[in-house]
Parts: structure tokens; sequence; C-alpha cells
């Protein structure tokens, strides 16, 4: 069922989707609406309506509701992570990790409606103040990604609603049902009805969304050819858009690095949530000199991976999500056979139960070059790709030399390197001795280059999407006084 309203109610197309379980396919969670533009277009109406009451709630009071939203997250996080798990394939301790991050952001959120700070600065005539505020914008469309389908949405969701916008969200036809749980715990916490919205669908409902006029502002989690097309339609309609798209990020480790920290990091890094994150480790630049020694011992690691459904006690990698990107992980490893070498997994698991589920073995490839397209592309699935380096300043630019710019790390004991790194590594975020994964929710995260267009989440930062400035001028002078002219 979509949510509008407060209410759930079939698409009007009355065609459904199934959700499917990636760890086994003959699990049916099931059906979605597959909703066309007649449903958007309710939803949204919906939003337009209730957003002229909301933004009037004060902020606080709109905090008070997101707080008990993390409450009720809390209470439901075990519930909510097996069921998120069974449509997504993540271990279960990673969708509690998941959830948590909604639960962070809520709690923050609320905590920033009491700020929300805007401005102020002198005037340059006598007996007038200048001040400027953030205003609430009217109806965000949010569309996501499923390999974070709490977290990600929480991070747009929570601080729209916070700044007094109302929401119609779009979920991954690959994640609807913890969307939906999603709207249920809004509703207990109080949201008032048409604040916020779920449609289900595929990329129909999605593009009506973007195309919808009393949408003002489009946030956008997942691939960079859907990005760059919403950004290019938002362009043409004048509509704000904020984009956080692919990643290929590098971790680096120095010869003078903890090695036992930096394979921790990289195990976790490349093959956690599968391989199936934006802040996925998939490039490992070593340095030569420990090159072979780490590589042996990373192999070592990543075959006693347990691999399994991620409700099973014991399984510490869960399936990829759906036979689309299974067979495009299968492509890239066939294109890392032709780059490199391949010295860990490189095919599907289909030991016993895992026949039934889209398994892949955590692979790793070597003797990969900066120009190859495994170091190049994003694969998004259990699969890192390994190049030497002789020197540091060599292993930043081959960093660097790469179309995106999400996560980076550094394995080093030397701080002036790590300091050089933090200046020069071309990413939105850079992690010094800890993996590329791992972002909090009070920290702006987002990319630059290809990976975004300039916005960040997470943080305050995230109010300059969800808010428009409006600046005041007060004039208690008593007569004309004219900028520019009078004061000169
Ligand atoms: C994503 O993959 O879209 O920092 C987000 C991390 C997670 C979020 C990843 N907290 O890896």
């Amino acid at each position: 069922m979509n949510y509008i309203n407060n209410a759930w109610v079939p698409s009007k197309t009355g065609r459904t989707f199934d959700n499917v379980n990636p760890a086994d396919t003959s699990d049916i969670i099931g059906a979605f609406p597959l909703s066309s533009g007649d449903d958007v277009h309710e939803a949204v109406a919906a939003a337009a309506h209730a957003f002229s009451s909301w933004k009037l709630v004060p902020a606080p009071k709109r905090g008070d509701i997101l707080r008990r939203a993390g409450d009720i997250f809390t209470r439901r996080k075990d519930e909510l992570a097996e069921i998120m798990t069974r449509e997504m394939g993540k271990t279960v301790t990673e969708t509690k990790g998941d959830i948590q991050e909604a639960i962070d952001t809520a709690y923050y959120a609320a905590t920033e409606t009491r700020r929300l700070f805007g401005y102020t600065a002198p005037s340059e005539m006598s007996n007038k103040m200048n001040m400027s505020f953030r205003m609430p914008i009217g109806v965000c469309g949010i569309i996501t990604a499923w390999n974070f389908p709490i977290a990600v949405p929480s991070w747009k969701i929570l601080p729209a609603l916070a700044a007094g916008n109302t929401v119609v969200f779009k979920p991954s036809d690959d994640s609807p049902h913890s969307a939906n749980i999603f709207a249920e715990i809004l509703e207990e916490a109080g949201l008032p009805a048409g604040v916020f919205n779920v449609i289900h669908g595929n990329a129909e409902a999605g593009s009506a969304l973007v195309e919808h006029p009393q949408v003002r502002v489009v946030g956008f989690t997942g691939s960079t050819q859907t990005g760059k097309a919403i950004a290019a339609r938002c362009g043409e309609l004048n509509k704000k858009v904020s984009l956080e798209m692919g990643g290929k990020n590098a971790q680096i480790v120095m010869e003078d690095a903890d090695l036992d920290l930096a394979l921790d990091g990289v195990l976790w890094g490349a093959f956690g949530t599968t391989g199936q994150r934006c802040t996925a480790t998939s490039r490992l630049i070593l340095h030569e000199s420990i090159h072979d020694e780490f590589v042996g011992r990373l192999v070592d690691a990543a075959s006693k991976v347990v691999l399994g459904d991620g409700r099973k006690a014991g399984s510490q990698v869960g399936p990829v999500i759906n036979q689309r990107q299974l067979d495009k992980i299968l492509a890239y490893i066939e294109i890392g056979r032709s780059e490199g070498r391949c010295v860990a997994g490189g095919e599907r698991d289909v030991e016993g139960d895992k026949a039934n589920g889209y398994f892949v073995k955590p692979t790793i490839f070597v003797d990969i070059k900066p120009h190859h397209r495994m170091f190049q592309e994003e694969i998004f699935g259990p699969v890192l790709s390994i190049a030497k380096a002789r020197t540091f300043d060599e292993a930043i630019n081959m960093a660097n030399d790469c179309q995106y710019g999400l996560s980076s790390s550094l394995y080093t004991r030397d701080v002036n390197r790590a300091f050089a790194a933090i200046r020069d590594i071309e990413a939105g975020i850079t992690y010094i001795n800890a993996p590329t994964i791992g972002a909090e929710a009070h920290m702006p995260f987002g990319g630059i280059k290809g990976t975004g267009n300039g916005h960040r989440e997470g943080g305050w930062t995230v109010f300059d999407i969800f808010t428009e400035w409006k600046t005041v001028y007060v004039d208690y002078s008593g007569h004309l006084q004219r900028a520019q002219i009078d004061n000169y």
C-alpha cells in the first residue's frame, strides 16, 4: 500500500510488484503498489495542503515529534532490523546499525529545531536592523536507494520535516517494507496527516515526483546515471536538488601503518554490507614494501568471511540485492580477470541454501593499474581491487585519479602524512586509521567531483538543502532611507 494523508491506499493503477528476499528468492515478502503519476499527484496534493499548517507549528514542537520518532525507532529496532534484512539482505547486526543512524538523526534533528540559526548583521543605515531567517520551502520529493533503507531516508526526511517542510518519499522498489514502517513510526510519533507520504514504485513514480510542479526540492541518493538525469531535469524545471551518487573509495595503507588495524579496516570497508555502500572500500592502494604480505593476510581473512542469510546467527556477509546487481557484479569480475589477477572469491557462493539467493564470495583482484575499469568504475558489490604505490605522493595521486570523490582512508603512523592526506585527498570524507565507512549523523556527509552536486546531508549543513533564506530589514528611523545613496 501507499501511504497518503495518514491512510494506506492502493495504487490507482491496480498494478503491484513483488518484494523478494535476496537470500532466498522463493520467499516473497509481499506485493507493493506500482504507482503512477496519478498516485504521486494525490500524495503531493496532500503534502502541499499539509504544508500550510505544518510550517506554522513552532520548530521545537516539530522537534518533539521527531524525538518521539527516535524513541519508537528504538523500541521497534529489533523487529524492523529483521524485516529490513529479509527484504534487502544485509546482516541483522548491520540493519540494526542502519536503524541506529535514523535514531541518531531523529534526536539530532529534534535538537536542531531549537537552533535552526539564522544571522544578524549591522545595517548600513541608522535605526535599521538586518537579519536573515531559514524558512521551510514546501513539498520535498525524496528518492533513495535500497542499501540503507532507513538510515539514508532519515538523513533527508527528518531534517526536512524539522525545518517545516512536508515530504513525499519514493523508496527503492527493493526495500518498500522498511519505508512503510518509517511511515508507521512517524504517524505514531504524532505527525499530522499529509506531512509525510510514501509512494511505491519504480522510475515512473520517481520521475512523476521530480516533474510535479508542487515539489520544490528533490533529494536523491542512488546511481550516478539516475542522479544526473534528475539533476538535468531539475535544472530545466528550476528546482533545488541534492544528489548523493556513486563512490569508488580508496584506502591507502603505508608501510608505517598498524597493519592489523588496516586489515580489519579494509575487510569491513570492502565486504561489510556486501560492498553495497556508496562509501565501500573498493580500491586498496598498498605501499609496495608491504604489498605481498598484506595481500596474503587479506586473502586469508576474506576466505574466512562467513556468507549466509543475514538473519542467521553467524552470518557475516549477506547476499547482493537482486539479479540485476548479481549480473553486473559477475560481469565486473570478468573484466577484473582481464585487467588483473583474481586472488580471492571471483564467483557466486551456491553452497547449500545459498543456491536460492544472490551470494557472491568476497572477491579480490591484484595487479590492477589506476586506469583500469576495476579502479575507475563503481561496482557496488563485494569486489576489491588492489594497486601498488611506490611513494606516499603516488598513493595520493592514485586515490585522486577517479571521477568520484566520496570517502577515503589513510592508514599511517606518521602525523605529517595524515595531515597532508587530509589536505590533498579529493573526497568529501577522509578517515585516518579507520575504514572508508561509518559516517555519523551529526557530521556533513557527501562527496565532491562525480559524487554529488555540492550539498551535504548530515549535520546542520543539511538545512542548506531544506531551507531558503528570508532576509529582513526593519527600518525604525521614521523617514525614508535609501540604501547606497543616503549613507554615502
Ligand atoms: C550509503 O552507502 O549510501 O558511512 C551511505 C557509511 C554509512 C552510510 C553509507 N553510515 O558507510
